[in-house]
């Protein structure tokens, strides 16, 4: 069964978005144009509530990309995103998401982040995603989406531990920072992944 994950395209993150990622609106068309060569289409959501650890605006004195750390996890402060229900949360229209055949929520805990499609950042818990798969009797996933070195990154890293053998289409991602999606791409090759 050829799959297709795709991570966080969410309004939020797009042109004029909360947390905008540079040109992240040019991946949406190759997107559409390869939505046809996949039997299986898993899209995941970031879906916060209003009380969400990530963002600044839940921690006095803080700002958008300040770190703090909460039970011995690192975590980066955000604008408020993808909050259940918004407009931010939403797919972009231009996307065909009628093709889309199952969607995977994250992030709805307030206490905890998860980058990841498949478990939080504690890896505590199961979204449910990697349960969805095996049921399907999926062995290969191909990956693109959002943010290259976040939540695509450690989607892409549960993949492969999850022991899916795992790719990721490079045209069809972007990220926030070119430095550390260089050092995100090293880290999925080193796992295994391959970039196509
Ligand atoms: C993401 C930051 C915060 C992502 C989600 O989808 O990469 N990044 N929440
Ligand atoms: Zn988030």
């Amino acid at each position: 069964m050829k799959t297709l994950v795709i991570v966080d395209l969410q309004n939020d993150f797009l042109n004029g978005g909360s947390l905008e990622i540079p040109n992240a609106n040019k991946i949406i068309k190759p997107i559409n144009d390869i939505l046809d060569n996949y039997d299986l289409i898993v899209a995941t959501k970031d879906w916060h509530p209003e009380n969400h650890l990530s963002f600044s605006s839940n921690h006095e004195g803080k700002r958008n990309g300040d770190t703090i750390r909460i039970n011995g996890i690192k975590q980066v402060l955000w604008p408020n995103h993808c909050i259940q229900d918004s407009d931010g949360s939403n797919f972009p229209v231009e996307l065909d998401s009628n093709k889309i055949d199952k969607v995977i929520y994250k992030g709805m805990d307030s206490g905890i982040d998860s980058y990841s499609g498949f478990f939080d950042n504690a890896k505590n818990k199961s979204t449910g995603l990697s349960e969805f798969l095996k049921e399907k009797k999926v062995e290969k996933i191909d990956y693109v989406g959002l943010a290259t070195e976040y939540c695509l990154k450690f989607t892409a890293l549960d993949s492969v531990s999850e022991g899916f053998y795992t790719r990721v289409i490079t045209k069809c991602i972007r990220g926030i920072d070119s430095n550390d999606c260089r050092f995100a791409f090293e880290e999925m090759r080193s796992q295994g992944i391959v970039l196509i």
